[in-house]
C-alpha cells in the first residue's frame, strides 16, 4: 500500500491373558436370543498386533491442550509450537507477563508507550499463505482475492484481502487476529528490539534478514515482491516467528490509535473511496516488501479501512489457549 491508501460391537467375548487376546468361541453376551450355549469353551490364541509406530510430528507434553491443536514440540529457541489442525497453521506459545508496548526507540511511531499485561497466547509462526487462504474461500464459497500481477506461489503470504476477509478466514479456522500488543511483544521480544532479531541492522555486513524494497533493479534480498512465508530464517524473532518485519503488512484486531487523515482515500484499483464511507481504520503492522529496506523497523504501524485490500497487506493468526 502506499501512504495515500491509509489505511474432531465391542468384542464382548475377547479376554486378555498374559497380554495376548484370547477368544472364547461361542460365549454369549447374554442377549436372550435363541442361540444354543456351546458345550465347552474353546480357546484360540491370537498373536498380538505389532505396535504402531508413533507419528514423529505428534509429541505429547505441551502445556496447552484444546480441540484441534496438536503439540509439535519446542522450536530451536525453546518455545512450544502447535499445529492448528483446521488450516495447518503453526502457532508459537508466547508466555504472558507485563510489558511496555509502544516504547519509542525510534522516531515516527504512531503509538504511545503503555504498560500491558498479557496472558499467555499463541501467535502464527508465519503469515497466512495463499495455500491456506485458497482452501478457505473454495470451501466457504467466499469471493477469491484478486491475484497480484506477479502471480505469487502458494507458499507466499496471501494479499488482497480486507480486514473483514481476514476475520472471516480466522473464524473458519477457529483462530483470531492478534491485538497490537500481542503482535508487538511477539515481534520485539522482552528486550523491546527494534527488529525481530535485535536492535541493529547492517544490511551489507549481515545480509538480508527480511524482505523489503531496495530500489535496485535486482533485489539483493532475492525477492522483488513477496517471499515464501518460511523464508529469511536469520530474521526470526526472539520467539522464532518469521517475517514480523517486511514481506507483508499484517492486520491487527485493534483500531488504529491515531487517525489524522482527513482526505478521501485512493484504493489500489484507483477508485476514490469517499471519506464518509471509510469505516474506522484498523492497525496494520511491520511494513512490507513495498517499503524501503533501510527505513523499515518493527514499530511501523499504519491504519487501513476494514474494507480495503492491498497488494502488500496480509495477516497472521493468534489464539487464546
Ligand atoms: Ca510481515
Amino acid at each position: 500500500m502506499n501512504l495515500r491508501t491509509i489505511r474432531a460391537g465391542v468384542l464382548t467375548s475377547c479376554l486378555l491373558v498374559l497380554g495376548a487376546p484370547v477368544w472364547l468361541a461361542g460365549a454369549d453376551a447374554g442377549s436372550g436370543n435363541s442361540r444354543k450355549p456351546a458345550k465347552a469353551a474353546e480357546t484360540r490364541v491370537v498373536k498380538p498386533e505389532p505396535l504402531e509406530k508413533p507419528d514423529p510430528t505428534v509429541v505429547p507434553g505441551g502445556s496447552v491442550s484444546g480441540p484441534g491443536l496438536t503439540f509439535l514440540g519446542k522450536n530451536e529457541r525453546g518455545f512450544e509450537e502447535y499445529r492448528n489442525d483446521k488450516d495447518g497453521q503453526v502457532l508459537v506459545l508466547i508466555p504472558g507477563g507485563v510489558f511496555e508496548i509502544g516504547k519509542k526507540e525510534a522516531e515516527d511511531t504512531a503509538r504511545k508507550a503503555t504498560r500491558e499485561k498479557l496472558a499467555p497466547y499463541l501467535i502464527g509462526k508465519y503469515e497466512v499463505s495463499w495455500k491456506q487462504y485458497n482452501r478457505f474461500w473454495k470451501e466457504t464459497k467466499r469471493a477469491a482475492p484478486g491475484t497480484p500481477w506477479w502471480e505469487p506461489a502458494e507458499d507466499h503470504p496471501v494479499v488482497n484481502v480486507s480486514w473483514n476477509d481476514a476475520v472471516a478466514y480466522l473464524d473458519w479456522a477457529g483462530l483470531r487476529l492478534p491485538t497490537m500488543a500481542e503482535w508487538e511483544y511477539a515481534a520485539r521480544g522482552p528486550e523491546h528490539h527494534l527488529f525481530p532479531w535485535g536492535s541493529k541492522l547492517d544490511l551489507e555486513k549481515e545480509g538480508y534478514r527480511f524482505n523489503g524494497l531496495s530500489g535496485e533493479e535486482e533485489e539483493p534480498d532475492g525477492y522483488i515482491r513477496t517471499a515464501p512465508v518460511d523464508s529469511f530464517p536469520k530474521g526470526q524473532s526472539y520467539f522464532g516467528c518469521h517475517h514480523f518485519l517486511g514481506n507483508v503488512w499484517e492486520l491487527s484486531a485493534d483500531y488504529f490509535p491515531e487517525w489524522a487523515g482527513d482526505e478521501d482515500e485512493v484504493s489500489q484499483s484507483g477508485a476514490i473511496v469517499p471519506r464518509h464511507e471509510i469505516r474506522r481504520p484498523r492497525s496494520i503492522m511491520g511494513g512490507s516488501w513495498n517499503l524501503p529496506a533501510d527505513d523499515l523497523y518493527i514499530m511501523e504501524c499504519w491504519g487501513l479501512s476494514p474494507v480495503i485490500m492491498e497488494v502488500d497487506v496480509g495477516f497472521r493468526a493468534a489464539l487464546t489457549p
